[in-house]
C-alpha cells in the first residue's frame, strides 16, 4: 500500500509538493477543478451550500496533453508520483450528467481528455457521477478538542437551479427554474451511456476510471436522485461494464455513512475483486442523515481492521486522507492533514512489519 496526498488546484506548486513529501507521501492525487474561486482564503474542503462554488471552467477547453505532462513532470521532479486526477470539470460533462443536447459532443471531448491523461502517463481518473454533488453539509466544532469539521444534519431539498450541476455554474444565462425530477433508473441509464463510452477508451489509454460514491449517501438530495448511496450499489456499477478500467474511488467515510451493510464487508468485497482504484482514508461518527467527520483515529471505523483487509486482499494502491478536521493553530488545514498522514504512515508501517 502506498501513502498519497490530495492537492487542490491552487496547491499545485513546489511548496505543496514539498509539504506532501514531508508528510511521508510517495504519491499525489490532484484536483484540476477550481472549487475555491470565490473563497480562496478557506483552504478547507468545499462544503456544498445551496449557492454552489462558482463558475465551472471553459466548456471548449479540455485539459491538454501538454499541460497534464507539465504537471506530471513537475511532480516527478519533486520525487513524487502523480497517481490520479480527481473529478471532471462540470463544464466538460454537464449534458452527460443531465442527458442534455450536447451530450454526444461532450462525451467525445471526455474521451479525448482520457486519451491525454493516458498519454501523459497518469494511471487513474477519479469521478463522481452526481447531479447535486456534495450538499447538505455544514461546518462546526464536531471533532475532538472542538476541531472544526464537516457534518450533516438532515437532507437539503432545495432543488438545484437550471445552469448548475455538481455545485458549479455551467450556464450563467440559463432560464430560471429547475431541472425536471428524474428517477434512479434514469440516472443509472445515464451512467451506462457514460461507462460504455469512456471505458473502452480508458482501457486503450491505460487509464483506470474510479467512481466516488455519493457524499452524502442518501437516495435523493436537492430534488435529484443519487447513484451509489448503499455499499451494494457499487457492485451494480461494476457489473454494468466488465472492463478492468471500471473501478472505484473507495471513500471509507462515505461508505461508513451509509445506512445498510458495513464498511468492512464492503472493503472485503471490492478489494477481493481487485476493483479499488484508490482509497479515501477518513473516519466519521454516525450515519446519514446525521453524521460528523472526525479525526482518523476517533471515528466509528476501525482503520487498522480496514488496512488488514486490504493487505489480505493484496491491495497495492494509494491511500489519501481525503478530508480531515482542522486543528486550532495558524495552519488548521495543514496541521489536520499532517496529523492524518503521520497516523497513516505509522499504521501502514506497523502492518508491513507484522507479517
Ligand atoms: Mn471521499
Amino acid at each position: 500500500m502506498k501513502l498519497g496526498f490530495g492537492l487542490y488546484k491552487h496547491m499545485l506548486n513546489a511548496s505543496h509538493y514539498n509539504f506532501a513529501k514531508q508528510c511521508g507521501a510517495t504519491h499525489v492525487v490532484i484536483h484540476l477543478v477550481d472549487y475555491f474561486g470565490h473563497s480562496r482564503n478557506n483552504v478547507d474542503q468545499p462544503i456544498g451550500g445551496t449557492t454552489g462554488w462558482g463558475k465551472a471552467g471553459n466548456p471548449d477547453e479540455i485539459w491538454s496533453y501538454e499541460e497534464l505532462l507539465a504537471i506530471k513532470n513537475e511532480i516527478d521532479a519533486h520525487g513524487l508520483k502523480l497517481e490520479a486526477i480527481e473529478n471532471f470539470d462540470p463544464a466538460h460533462w454537464y449534458d452527460v450528467l443531465l442527458d442534455g443536447p450536447k451530450k454526444e459532443r461532450q462525451m467525445n471531448k471526455l474521451k479525448q481528455l482520457i486519451r491525454n491523461v493516458g498519454k501523459a502517463g497518469i494511471p487513474i481518473f477519479g469521478y463522481n457521477f452526481s447531479l447535486a454533488g456534495v450538499s447538505s453539509r455544514y461546518q462546526g466544532p464536531f471533532a475532538r478538542g472542538e476541531a472544526i469539521s464537516v457534518g450533516m444534519n438532515g437532507v437539503d431539498d432545495t432543488p438545484i437551479p437550471n445552469g448548475m450541476v455538481w455545485n458549479m455554474i455551467y450556464d450563467e444565462n440559463a432560464v430560471e427554474g429547475t431541472p425536471p425530477k428524474i428517477g434512479h433508473d434514469e440516472l443509472w441509464d445515464r451512467l451506462q451511456y457514460f461507462l460504455d463510452g469512456i471505458l473502452p477508451v480508458a482501457e486503450e489509454a491505460g487509464v483506470t476510471m474510479a467512481a466516488h460514491p455519493d457524499d452524502p449517501p442518501v437516495p435523493y438530495l436537492r430534488n435529484t436522485p443519487r447513484l451509489v448511496y448503499q455499499p451494494h450499489m457499487y457492485q451494480k456499477l461494476i457489473d454494468m461494464n466488465a472492463s478492468r478500467a471500471n473501478q472505484l474511488e473507495f471513500c471509507l467515510g462515505s461508505i461508513a455513512e451509509m445506512t445498510e451493510g458495513n464498511v468492512y464487508d464492503a472493503t472485503e468485497t471490492y478489494s477481493k475483486q481487485g476493483r479499488i482504484g484508490y482509497i479515501h482514508f477518513r473516519n466519521v461518527k454516525g450515519k446519514v442523515p446525521n453524521y460528523h467527520e472526525v479525526f482518523v483515529d476517533e471515528g466509528d471505523i476501525d482503520m487498522f481492521r480496514i488496512l488488514k483487509i486490504l493487505k489480505k486482499n493484496d491491495f497495492d494502491g494509494v491511500l489519501i486522507p481525503d478530508h480531515t478536521p482542522q486543528m486550532t493553530c495558524d495552519a488548521p488545514w495543514y496541521a489536520g492533514m499532517a496529523y492524518a498522514m503521520g497516523y497513516m504512515k505509522a499504521a501502514i508501517t506497523a502492518l508491513d512489519r507484522n507479517k
